[in-house]
């Protein structure tokens, strides 16, 4: 498995060290996650992107900070990467009033407008329009920012993934299509729900380029993205990614995983894995030594060990709050 090594003119060597610690966030909070699922001390649904690390933080490190972000169902890489607080994230998940959505939206409803996150999705392709809307407003306004959509696999068989696309293209939006194909859609493999080898493949039919890229390489993700950017920045529109990626994890919390091998499973995580990559390349280049690489390890570690305590301090939303925030 070869890894890249050509940075893009933004990225410091210093910005690929504090991705590393960024990756290892996303994977310690996701798999903390796991573990209070397991002991039934988050209630609700999650979906982890355990194993697809490196799409968040490869795609979102090239944007500026006033460019904007759409999620998924399985956004909380997304959210990390794009600047959230993991403290109030974890709250959340905990059903805490410290809460993104005091505690209220979960895993699902975590958006942070500030930061340019316009929010994680529970409608499998339902993030992509409000990119392109977020797109339009960009050209219309004259405001200079790229919007990035992430969707799945499965997402790209959706009307609404279509649609999008022509939009986009007919108008030349600065929209950026980030494409996480993991594999599956729910228990459904890629190969059997789409019958073409890449889904960056329909991009033609909406004369617009389509780039796939290995989804576990932080630094190509990163120079597609750059290059998808800086076209959507020149006024050029729009590019569809398709990063090529694996989940680890279940596609939620109750998940057998009949439909895959663990021999799979165990192919991905030893010879893909996008965080052991950037490390030993990072040791390989000079840039770390393994015992810093062990330190950057336990740092993001102790940061979610910090964000539960923070979660399980935090009270419960009042009784009284229970028609806040809400539609009904
Ligand atoms: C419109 C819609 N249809 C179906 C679902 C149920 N559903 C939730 S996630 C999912 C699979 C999505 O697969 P993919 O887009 O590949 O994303 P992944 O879960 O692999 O990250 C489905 C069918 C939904 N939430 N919304
Ligand atoms: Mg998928």
């Amino acid at each position: 498995m070869t890894t890249a090594w050509e940075l893009p003119k933004m990225i410091t060597e210093q910005k690929l060290v504090e991705l590393l610690h960024q990756m290892w966030v996303i994977r310690f909070f996701d798999e903390k996650v796991d573990e209070f699922f397991a002991k039934g001390l988050i209630h609700g649904t999650t979906h982890l992107c355990v194993g697809q690390e490196a799409t968040a933080a490869g795609a979102i490190a090239v944007l500026q900070p006033t460019d904007k972000i759409t999620s998924t169902h399985r956004g909380h890489g997304h959210c990390i990467a794009k600047g959230a607080d993991v403290n109030k994230m974890m709250a959340e998940l905990f059903g805490r009033e410290t809460g993104y959505c005091k505690g209220k939206g979960g895993s699902m409803h975590i958006a942070d407008v500030e930061k340019g996150n316009l929010g994680a999705n529970g409608i499998v392709g339902g993030g992509i329009p409000i990119a392109v809307g977020a797109a339009l407003t960009s050209q219309m306004k004259k405001l200079g920012y790229v919007t990035i959509s992430f969707f799945g696999d499965g997402a790209s068989n959706e009307g609404s993934f279509h649609e999008s696309l022509n939009m986009a293209s007919i108008w030349k939006l600065p929209v950026i299509f980030f494409c996480e194909n993991n594999q599956y859609g729910m228990s459904g493999p890629v190969t059997e729900m789409v019958n073409i080898e890449n889904i960056a493949d329909r991009s033609k039919a909406y004369g617009i380029p389509g780039v796939v890229v290995d989804g576990n390489d932080l630094l190509a993700v990163m120079n597609a993205v750059a290059e998808a950017a800086e076209r959507a920045r020149r006024g050029e529109g729009p590019t569809l990614i398709e990063a090529k990626t694996y989940r680890y994890k279940g596609h939620s919390k109750s998940d057998a995983k009949k439909y895959r091998t663990r021999d799979e499973e165990l192919d991905w995580r030893k010879n893909r894995d996008c965080i052991k990559r950037l490390q030993e390349i990072l040791i390989e280049k000079g840039l770390l030594t393994q015992e810093q690489a062990k330190e950057i390890e336990q740092q993001a570690k102790k940061e979610i060990e910090e964000a539960v305590v923070f979660a399980e301090k935090s009270p419960m939303p009042s009784l009284d709050t229970l028609e806040e925030d809400v539609y009904a």
